[in-house]
């Protein structure tokens, strides 16, 4: 599984300078030439140590399940992350280069304080060239933390129009508590939660962003998250009318769910205390009318 929290913080090139260079200017040596050997060594050491550190700490994006091979792919793209890594993995290279180089130049005769100095300004200035490199890991570790670590459990993703009431149900049956709004649109990306059922086993439910009318190619980010979920993660798919909204979009929208995915999709109402339609069945979260039928239904489906 994949798990952004165990991505490492990733310095500024100001930072990491002042940590390599930090760190060798307690070293020292009985000669001007030992010492900066000594030094050359620790940076050298620092920066390698610091570089391979942060490229293991990623995984194989291509590898990865593809749930969150496109997830992580729509939200900051893997070739974006893979040019970073590369840009880290020529620093590394660049700078073993510079310090080698000078280590030969020292024990070639040539004068050690400044070799020192100029091997000092050579590596500055190749890890300043991936500042912006070292940053947007540092804040990918942010997006990618934004991606729920889900579980293998039986699961269903809860889908319909925007402002239907589907993070209202999630949160009234479940572990989570999304943001729910009288605006569509409300929620922006997917939670996950855990329905609780006797002894200790769980379904696992995901609050998607409401979905439009419209083709897979005119969807935006927000509303494709939704997509990858019933997609790659969904066994059955909740879908929610509120059938105190036009019920044509929903309708088509619920055809063309049910044409693109594979699992089986349970049709319920929203808001029964708002209207008297019951061709389907038909809840309430604000008074908990029909919630246990749902639940019921949903647990048929998924076999738990
Ligand atoms: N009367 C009544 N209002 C409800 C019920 N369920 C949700 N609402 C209201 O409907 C509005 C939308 O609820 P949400 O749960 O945020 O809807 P959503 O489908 O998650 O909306 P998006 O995230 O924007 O797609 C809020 O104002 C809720 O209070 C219900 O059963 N009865
Ligand atoms: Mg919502």
């Amino acid at each position: 599984m994949f798990e952004a929290k165990k991505l490492p913080t990733v310095l500024t090139a100001e930072e990491l300078l002042d940590k390599a260079f930090g760190r060798a200017s307690k070293v020292g040596g009985r000669t001007p030439r030992e010492r900066a050997l000594n030094k050359l060594a620790t940076v050298s050491n620092v920066l390698r140590d610091y570089f391979n550190k942060i490229i293991k700490s990623h995984p194989s994006y291509d590898n990865l399940p593809d749930f969150y091979k496109e997830m992580i792919d729509l939200v900051v793209g893997i070739r974006r992350i893979k040019k970073a890594l590369a840009a880290l993995n020529w620093a590394n290279e660049m700078t073993q280069k510079i310090i080698n180089k000078a280590v030969r130049e020292i024990k070639g005769g040539k004068n050690p304080v400044q070799v020192l100095r100029s091997a000092y300004g050579r590596i500055s200035s190749i890890i300043e060239q991936i500042d912006e490199e070292l940053r947007f890991l540092n804040e990918l570790k942010k997006t990618l933390r934004e991606i729920p670590a889900l579980t293998d459990e039986p699961t269903v993703v809860v889908a319909g129009y925007p402002n239907v009431g589907k993070s209202s149900f999630v949160a009234k049956v479940s572990t989570v508590k999304p943001e729910i709004a009288s605006y569509p649109f409300t929620t922006k990306s997917i939670h996950v939660g855990y329905i609780e059922l006797e002894r200790g086993k769980r379904i696992q439910i995901i609050d998607t962003p409401g979905l439009l009318d419209r083709p897979l190619e005119k969807r935006n980010e927000i509303e494709r998250k939704a997509i990858l979920c019933l997609k790659h993660v969904a066994n059955c798919i909740l879908f929610i009318i509120d059938p105190t909204m036009d019920l044509k979009p929903q309708m088509k929208l619920l055809e063309e769910i049910k044409e693109n995915f594979d699992v089986p999709v349970i049709v319920v109402y929203s808001k029964a205390d708002l209207h008297d339609k019951r061709d389907l069945p038909a809840f309430s979260s604000v008074t908990g009318e029909g919630i246990e039928d749902v639940l019921k239904r949903i647990r048929e489906v998924l076999k738990v």
